[in-house]
């Protein structure tokens, strides 16, 4: 099988790599395996990659550290910062191509796949600037020491992203390593591996050099468990399932110790209190639960409402949500396009079935939409009890429960009543029952009046079982730095 291939999608025609990409050049998989990508509009294949195993990820290792000793260690914080910033600029310039890739290969509208390229471009541009503004500090301890501390790259680091952003978390991910001087393995999502190849030829246009950053197209028992498990990888950092990152969080215990960072699953709680906008509040519940079709790890699932405002509530979501356009992601109007796979249609239906069967209450969807590609309707679920199964594990789909809630110490005692602690919303006028509530809630970020805003500069992560540590921001450099402390003795004479 080749290593590129014409396609042709709706609006655009391009060049897609295939091979794995080691050493600036793609590259065909040692066991020589390929797999296919399906398009989840149509359930059809789009074409099939080459597969990474556990042999390939050795070889990727190999060259990150050759090129992390190398060439990469010689450029300067400010020429890497500068990479990053073409690398932002040939996304934005290959915007349509790539908002393209991402509804074809992951089926989300191709207006919401430009709004992701230009979070993508935006967060490499951050992390370019940040590069040569990487600094220790120098502490006075006496008059006979001088004692520094130097912010050195953890090495070589290992990435494992999934398929429901798979731009966006490529940019996240590969951003504050390679700003911090780090070499990188990256394995996609197996459902999603397409985007990242393309990139990966602009990383080459870029001028990175060979082997700073290495794509591999394979699945999470192989390529990605040999990733967690590698002897001479120094960090791994993981977003997908807390059942995955928990297996993560073992190898590297079992392995080298390598540095782990997660970004997992949630249940985020959204609090709409009587004194809230409604109007406004009601488009920031819909944005919550259903962009991207629901499959996001922040997605506000669980809708909290005050009881004197619950029935009105239910009437305005509704229809509401009946208003959000499902359908072909080539369409630039669409809103909510399929779900990624067959295996997530699957997971996503059958806990609507659990619902319906533990008596829940369907106020709209609950059912497929359409005849082809795994489209899901806009499901709200109402009169839940906090026990019920779609009420404590993440469904990652277009589906929500509403639940009534009496006060606001209620509302604090439901919101926090989860093992995730991603993120929260509260959407009151009240600055100062706002802040009181934002500060109850045990989640990494919580919004007031608004939902999914998420922001390059802003760090994002979990508490509780939702990650460790965090990502964006600054914070996210820590990630990917070690701290070395010298202290160096002065002689007296
Ligand atoms: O996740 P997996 P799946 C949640 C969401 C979803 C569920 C299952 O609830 O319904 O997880 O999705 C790689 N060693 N999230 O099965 O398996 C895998 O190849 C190393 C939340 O797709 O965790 C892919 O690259 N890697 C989430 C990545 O892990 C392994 C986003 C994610 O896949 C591996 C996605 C292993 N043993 C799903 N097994 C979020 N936090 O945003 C799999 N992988």
């Amino acid at each position: 099988m080749s290593l590129f291939q014409t396609i042709k999608t709706p609006l655009v025609t391009y060049e897609q790599p295939l091979g794995l990409f080691i050493n600036n050049e793609f590259v065909k998989g040692v066991e020589g395996r390929t797999f296919e990508t399906i398009n989840p509009h149509n359930e059809k294949p789009i074409v099939a990659v080459h597969e990474g195993t556990a042999k390939d990820v050795d070889i990727a290792v190999t060259t990150a550290r050759k090129a992390l000793e190398g060439e990469w260690k010689r450029i300067t914080p400010s020429e890497r910062g500068r990479l990053l910033t073409r690398l932002a600029d040939f996304l934005e310039r290959d915007i349509d191509i790539v908002a393209a890739i991402e509804a074809l290969d992951n089926g989300k509208g191709v207006t919401m796949a430009k709004g992701d390229v230009t979070a993508s471009a935006g967060c490499l541009r951050y992390y370019g600037g940040w590069a040569d503004k990487i600094y220790g500090q120098t502490i006075d301890t006496d008059a006979n020491s001088l004692t520094y501390t130097r912010h050195e790259p953890v090495g070589v680091c290992g990435q494992i992203i999934p398929w429901n952003f798979p731009l966006l978390m490529f940019a996240w991910k590969i951003g504050p390593a390679l700003a911090t001087g780090n070499t990188i393995v990256l394995k996609t999502a197996e459902q999603t591996p397409l985007s990242a190849l393309y990139v990966a030829n602009l990383i080459k246009e870029a001028g990175f050099p060979p082997g700073v950053v290495n794509v591999i197209s394979g699945f999470g028992k192989d390529a990605g468990a040999a990733i967690a498990a590698h002897m001479d990888i120094d960090k791994v950092a993981f977003t997908g399932s807390t059942l995955v990152g928990r297996q993560i969080m073992r190898q590297a215990a079992n392995s080298n110790l390598k540095k782990v960072t997660l970004e997992l699953g949630g249940k985020s709680p959204n609090i709409i209190l009587p004194d809230a906008n409604l109007e406004e509040a009601i488009g920031w519940v819909n944005m919550g639960i259903f962009f991207n079709h629901g499959q996001c790890c922040c997605a506000g699932s669980r809708i909290l409402v005050h009881e004197s405002i619950y029935d009105r509530f239910l009437e305005l979501f509704k229809k509401r949500a009946e208003q959000n356009k499902v359908g072909d992601p080539f369409n630039s109007d669409t809103f909510q396009g399929p779900q990624v796979s067959q295996v997530q249609y699957d997971r996503i239906m059958s806990y609507i079935a659990d619902g319906k069967s533990a008596g829940a209450n369907i106020i709209t969807g609950g059912g497929r939409h359409g005849a082809e590609g795994y489209y899901i309707q806009p499901t709200i679920f109402a009169d839940v009890d906090e026990n019920m199964t779609i009420v404590k594990e993440e469904i990652f789909g277009p589906v929500c429960t509403v639940q009534k809630i009496r006060d606001e110490d209620e509302a604090i005692r439901v919101a926090n009543d989860t093992n995730y602690g991603l993120a929260a919303a509260v959407h009151t006028t009240n600055i100062n029952t706002a802040i009181r509530v934002s500060n109850a809630i045990k989640a990494g970020t919580v919004w007031v009046n608004n939902y999914n805003t998420l922001h390059y500069q802003m760090p994002f992560g979990g508490f509780k079982e939702s990650g460790i540590g965090r990502e964006l921001g600054s914070y996210a450099l820590e990630n990917y730095t070690e701290v070395k402390t010298v202290r160096v003795h002065l002689s007296q004479s």
